[in-house]
């Protein structure tokens, strides 16, 4: 390291100035903002959609279709993409700033993931449903089924099972994969075969995303890029510039953004929030998460039964007699096992 050379008397004065004039411009320019967002420079309350959003900023889709940039106020907390909003337009509108976001309404539901900084972020409002895509290739495997089924279930939003690839697998593959799904069709879940590949089971997909918000989760390789792309031929090549131009592709991709679908619908994506993990949720809450256990919940002997080998648990009954899978039952354990892991060890299993 170059040993740094004192400064001259002269240099730090320059220095300080410099830093002056740059704090007095930037307040100026702050003063200046805000005043495009006071009462006498906007007009009415309008409702809106909000499409994206980045730092103080979103992008939003007007009633009739009009997609405006907006300031939000600060004293707005946490807009994401999918809220619906009141903003008011600016008369004379701030650069590329159309407007000022004023509040936001109730939502129907959150997506969440855990941040590292900020425990738990909102990603995204107003899903109806989360299309949870796995695949036989690179593994089929249930219990990352099962992890993602507990985040949705904790979130209060639908899961739908979608495995993609059904191309790859032989008549007898395909059969005990199907056995495996007819544990989770017989719990209630809605389950779709599909191959982006050959285009089977791709329309009846289609059909379930109409009039709804949607977002395809699951881990990396079964296919959601291709699933997205092939649904929003558009979206692929906007990324496609934006990270080519820019080489920001990678940042600018992390923001979550909601696409209208062509046959009506919505799909909200950002490759950031196709993977989550779920070290924030509470143990009693995991075993909650697991909707065929419900019924037997607080009837063990027990009060801090562990469902594992305790006397009088019924969930361990319930196994017994076959009313529970085997399957599930282990994922289940597993499942609580590895957030034990990853509390000790301070770092979030991915699902
Ligand atoms: N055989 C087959 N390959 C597929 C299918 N869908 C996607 N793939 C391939 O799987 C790989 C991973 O796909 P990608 O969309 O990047 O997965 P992602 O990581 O979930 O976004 C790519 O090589 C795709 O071409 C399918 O239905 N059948
Ligand atoms: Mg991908
Ligand atoms: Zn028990």
């Amino acid at each position: 390291m170059t040993k740094r050379k004192k400064l001259s008397n002269g240099q730090s004065r320059r220095i300080q100035a410099n830093h002056e004039k740059r704090l007095s411009t930037a307040k100026q320019s702050g003063t200046k903002n805000d005043d495009s967002w006071q009462s006498d420079n906007l007009g009415v309350a309008e409702s809106a959609l909000v499409i994206s959003r980045f730092g103080q900023h979103a992008d939003i889709e007007t009633s009739n279709n009009e997609r405006l940039r907006c300031n939000i106020r600060r004293t707005v907390s946490n807009i994401v993409c999918g809220d619906r909003v009141i903003f008011r337009r600016a008369k004379v509108s701030a650069g590329d700033l159309a407007g000022v976001i004023e509040a936001v309404e109730e939502r129907t539901s959150q997506l969440t993931r855990p941040d590292f900084y900020d425990g738990v972020k909102v990603v995204a409002a107003n899903i109806d449903q989360i299309l949870m895509v796995s695949a036989a290739l690179p593994e089929f495997t249930p219990n990352i089924i099962d992890r993602y089924l507990v985040a949705c279930e904790d979130m209060g939003i639908e899961p739908i099972l979608i495995l993609n690839k059904t191309d790859l697998l032989s008549a007898d593959t395909l059969a005990e994969i199907d056995a495996v799904l007819d544990i989770y069709r017989n719990i209630g879940y809605r389950v779709h075969l599909i191959s982006t590949k050959t285009g089977q089971g791709i329309d009846e997909l289609k059909a379930l995303l109409v009039d709804k918000n949607s977002i395809f989760v699951g881990q990396s390789g079964v296919g959601k890029s291709t699933l997205v792309n092939s649904l929003l031929p558009d979206s692929q090549i906007l990324t496609q510039i934006v990270s080519e131009n820019s080489g920001l592709g990678q940042h600018t991709t992390t923001v979550s953004t909601l696409h209208h679908l062509p046959s009506g619908g919505n799909l909200i994506d950002s490759p950031g929030i196709r993977e989550f993990g779920l070290w924030h949720i509470d143990p009693d809450r995991v075993t909650w998460c697991f909707t065929e256990f419900r019924e037997y919940l607080g009837g063990c002997k027990f009060r801090d039964c562990k469902h594992l080998n305790d006397p009088g648990c019924l969930l361990t009954t319930a196994l017994k007699e076959g009313k529970i899978s085997q399957l599930r039952f282990d994922s289940y354990h597993k499942i609580l096992l590895s957030m034990e892991d990853g509390r000790a060890g301070a770092r979030n299993p991915r699902v």
